[in-house]
Parts: structure tokens; C-alpha cells; sequence
């Protein structure tokens, strides 16, 4: 048993992915030796129920100055982030002279829309080649990590924020404490800190076992954001559940007693009762179900090679990082991954090494079959290579189980 990192309760484990390395580390070619490995565990927490991983990898080597990942990298979230700014600046933006601060704001797709409907606004990422572009478009941006220094300083320089806003970030920070000691400092009395993540309900349910990676330290659900939050001086207000990244919820939490929490909260909680999130059974069947999915890939690949079909991947996402190092999956069954980020391109995937390539190479020739690593964007990916479907290929899809498409 380990020790919660939320409340000191006990963490009961539940699945092993064994040693991993880093997911957006991509390597250069030739830089291959002493790769950074640590051991991927998730357990839950008896007392509070946080799904968390067993063991903290430095927050440097995550999200280094050259960080890979950019979030305008699919138009779905695009889109996303954009109506997210358009509704904070039609409810909570609305005073006298708002001021918004996005933690987490990577290359500044939502704060664009606050900066050009001339809102004050503070994006804070430590990925300085993301921030970079961010504020090549006249974004501010603070290039580090936030944390109850950071926003004591940035309370000084920068007064009080109506919203604090964060996406895929606040559950990959182990330190929850000092964001939200950070928080509570920097929060206007009135003002609410808003996060959202993709949801362990939806994880569960679907299988969705790549979630699990070094990033996402945090698996979170509505009762045990609710008991984290309220350790924290914070009351959560409302939910609200996201199509992205698989299936996503939006926490808004003010300080405690500030505002009356909607009827969602309560429905969330029913939800999560009814689906067992509280019972490690649930976690037990999911670690099983984690594993038979492994096979079929690794049994269907293998014998799609056996019979010399060529086979690629679609998407070097840091999703991938868990499939392909927990499945074994190397250059020998996926002689390369197609991404459309410039920064992974002609690097090799972390601890599988399999070379990058641009989205040209995925058509020169197309192969027989793609694996959809990318599957997030499902929609958006089989739209755009509909020449490879009708080319005779077939994309395999692992969640949440094995098929073809
Ligand atoms: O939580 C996180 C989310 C927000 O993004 C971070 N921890 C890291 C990252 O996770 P991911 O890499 O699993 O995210 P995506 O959005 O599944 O990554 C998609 C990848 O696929 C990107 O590298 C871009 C690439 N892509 C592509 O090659 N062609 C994406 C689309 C839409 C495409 O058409
Ligand atoms: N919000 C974007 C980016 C998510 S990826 C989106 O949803 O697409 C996670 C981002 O959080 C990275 O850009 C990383 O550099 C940043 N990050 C990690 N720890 C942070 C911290 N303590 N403060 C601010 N940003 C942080
Ligand atoms: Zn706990």
C-alpha cells in the first residue's frame, strides 16, 4: 500500500504497466542510450478514492522548454477551447476590468479568444517553445510552472483573477496542494477556478487504459475532486461533461460558500455510485479488461506481419507511449507513426522507438493497415485520409476493444 498524495490514506494498487518511459520525450535517432524509465502504476485511495499513480516522475523531465505537444493540433479542440473562452466571456468576464488566468495555456488556443475581445489575461506554462507561439500572437504568458509562488507573484503584478481556467493540466500536478494554495491566493473573492480532465467514469467504462500515463498523474472523478477540493478552502459547484479527448468533465469550484453548487454536482455523484467508482472491483475488472485488449492488439499485429501485410501508426500521441511500451509494440510491428506536429517529426517514439514521419509519408504508399493512436480524433483523421479507406485500407481501433474500421 502506498501513501494518497491528496489525504495520506492508503492507495491500494490495481494495474502495473511496468517500467515506462516518458511519453512526450521523443528521442533523437541517435540518442537512444539511458532513456528516463519509471514504474507506471495507478492505485486508488481508500480513504478520499483518487485514482493516482504509485510514483512521481520529475515535473522538468515532463514538461521540458521544448515540450512537443500543442493543443491546436486538431480542429475538434480548436473549436473546444474557442466556445470555452466565448462562455467565460459572456458569464464570468463580464465586470468592470476581468482579468482570466489559464495554467497549463501550452500554445495559447484559448486565451487568443479572451486577448482578442480585449479581456485582461495571463496564460502560465513552463513549455517555453509552446508559450513562444502563444505570444508571437500578442498573448501574455509567464514561461513557468504554477504554484504558490508563482501566483503570489503574479496577485502583485497583476491584481486579482475572476477566472482561473485549466485544461488537461490541474491532474497532472502532483502538487495539488501548492495549486491550490496558488489559487486560493490569486482568486478574486467571487472569482471560480475552473479545470477540466478527461473522466475516469469514462475511462472505466470504455476501457480507455492509455489514458495512463506519466502526465496524468491524477485519474479524476466528481467525488474524489469534490474531497480534494474541499481540503483546499475550494466548494465544487457544478459539473459538466466534454466530448474531448474521450470523454472529459469541466470542474467549477469557487471558494467554499461562495456559491450554491447546481444539481449536477449531486447527479454526478448518483452516476458515479451506480457505475461503483468507489469500489476497487471496478478498478480490478478494468485492469483485466486492460490486459485482453493487449493480447488481441499484439495477437493481431503479429499475425497481420505473419502474412506480410504493412501496418503503421496514425498519430504519435503520449497516449501511445503506454500501448506501445506495454504491448511490446517496436519498429518490428509498426515500422513508423505518421503525426503532424513538426516537433516529433524525424524523432523516434519514447521507449518503443518508432521513427516519426510526416502525414505525407502515410499515403507514399498507403499501407494495408493504420493503427489509430490518434483515436481522440477519430472523426477528424477517417474524414481526411478517406483516400486511404477506399484504397482498400483498414484502420484498427483498440478502444474499447480490439476492431477494425
Ligand atoms: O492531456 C494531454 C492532452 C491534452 O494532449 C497531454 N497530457 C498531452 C496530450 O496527449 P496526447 O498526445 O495523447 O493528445 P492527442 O490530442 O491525442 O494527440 C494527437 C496527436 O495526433 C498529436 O501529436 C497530433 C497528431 N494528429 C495528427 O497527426 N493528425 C492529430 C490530428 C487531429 C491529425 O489529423
Ligand atoms: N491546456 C492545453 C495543454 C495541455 S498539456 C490543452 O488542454 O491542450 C499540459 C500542459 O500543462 C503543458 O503545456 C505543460 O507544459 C503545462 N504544465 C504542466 N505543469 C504546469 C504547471 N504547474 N503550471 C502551468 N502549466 C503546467
Ligand atoms: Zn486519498
Amino acid at each position: 500500500m502506498s501513501m494518497c498524495r491528496i489525504c495520506g490514506g492508503s492507495v491500494k494498487e490495481f494495474l502495473d504497466f511496468g517500467r515506462q518511459p516518458v511519453s512526450d520525450a521523443f528521442l533523437a535517432p541517435g540518442d537512444v542510450d539511458g532513456e528516463f524509465l519509471f514504474r507506471l502504476a495507478v492505485g486508488f485511495c481508500t480513504t478520499c478514492t483518487m485514482v493516482q499513480q504509485l510514483e512521481e516522475v520529475p515535473r522538468e523531465r515532463m514538461f521540458p522548454q521544448d515540450y512537443p505537444y500543442r493543443s491546436s493540433g486538431s480542429t475538434a479542440m480548436r473549436s473546444h477551447f474557442e466556445q470555452a473562452a466565448r462562455h467565460f466571456l459572456g458569464t464570468q468576464l463580464t465586470g468592470p476590468d476581468p482579468f482570466a488566468v489559464e495554467i497549463g495555456s501550452n500554445d495559447g488556443i484559448m486565451l487568443r479568444t479572451i486577448q482578442e475581445a480585449g479581456v485582461r489575461h495571463l496564460g502560465v506554462d513552463p513549455a517555453q517553445s509552446a508559450a513562444e507561439g502563444a505570444a508571437a500572437q500578442g498573448i501574455r504568458v509567464r514561461t513557468e510552472f504554477f504554484e504558490a509562488s508563482s501566483a503570489a507573484a503574479i496577485r502583485a503584478s497583476d491584481g486579482p483573477a475572476d477566472l482561473i481556467y485549466s485544461a488537461n493540466t490541474i491532474s497532472h500536478i502532483a502538487y495539488a496542494d501548492s495549486v491550490f494554495a496558488g489559487a486560493a491566493t490569486l482568486l478574486a473573492p467571487d472569482g471560480i477556478f475552473v479545470f477540466e480532465d478527461r473522466y475516469l467514469g469514462d475511462i472505466v467504462e470504455h476501457t480507455y487504459f492509455d489514458q495512463i500515463y506519466d502526465e496524468h498523474f491524477y485519474l479524476y472523478a466528481v467525488r474524489s475532486v469534490q474531497a480534494m477540493v474541499a481540503r483546499f478552502g475550494f466548494e465544487l459547484v457544478d459539473v459538466e461533461h466534454l466530448p474531448v479527448h474521450g470523454g472529459s468533465l469541466r470542474y467549477t469550484t469557487a471558494r467554499a460558500g461562495e456559491r450554491q453548487p447546481t444539481p449536477a454536482v449531486a447527479e454526478w455523484l448518483a452516476r458515479e455510485e451506480t457505475q461503483g467508482l468507489a469500489d476497487i472491483s471496478s478498478y480490478e475488472k478494468f485492469a483485466a479488461a486492460t490486459r485482453a485488449v493487449c493480447a488481441d492488439l499484439v495477437e493481431l499485429l503479429t499475425s497481420l506481419r505473419a502474412e506480410g501485410k504493412r501496418v503503421v501508426g496514425y498519430g504519435a500521441t503520449a497516449k501511445s507511449a503506454t500501448v506501445a511500451n506495454y504491448c511490446g509494440l517496436g519498429p518490428e510491428l509498426i515500422p513508423y507513426v505518421c503525426d503532424s506536429t513538426l516537433e516529433k517529426q524525424g524523432r523516434l517514439t519514447p521507449g518503443s522507438h518508432i521513427p516519426v514521419r510526416p502525414p505525407a509519408a502515410f499515403s507514399d504508399p498507403y499501407p494495408d493497415y493504420a493503427v489509430l493512436f490518434a483515436w481522440t480524433h477519430a472523426e477528424e483523421i477517417i474524414a481526411k485520409e478517406q483516400a486511404f479507406r477506399d484504397a482498400g485500407g483498414k484502420w484498427i481501433v483498440y478502444v474499447p476493444d480490439v476492431h477494425l474500421l
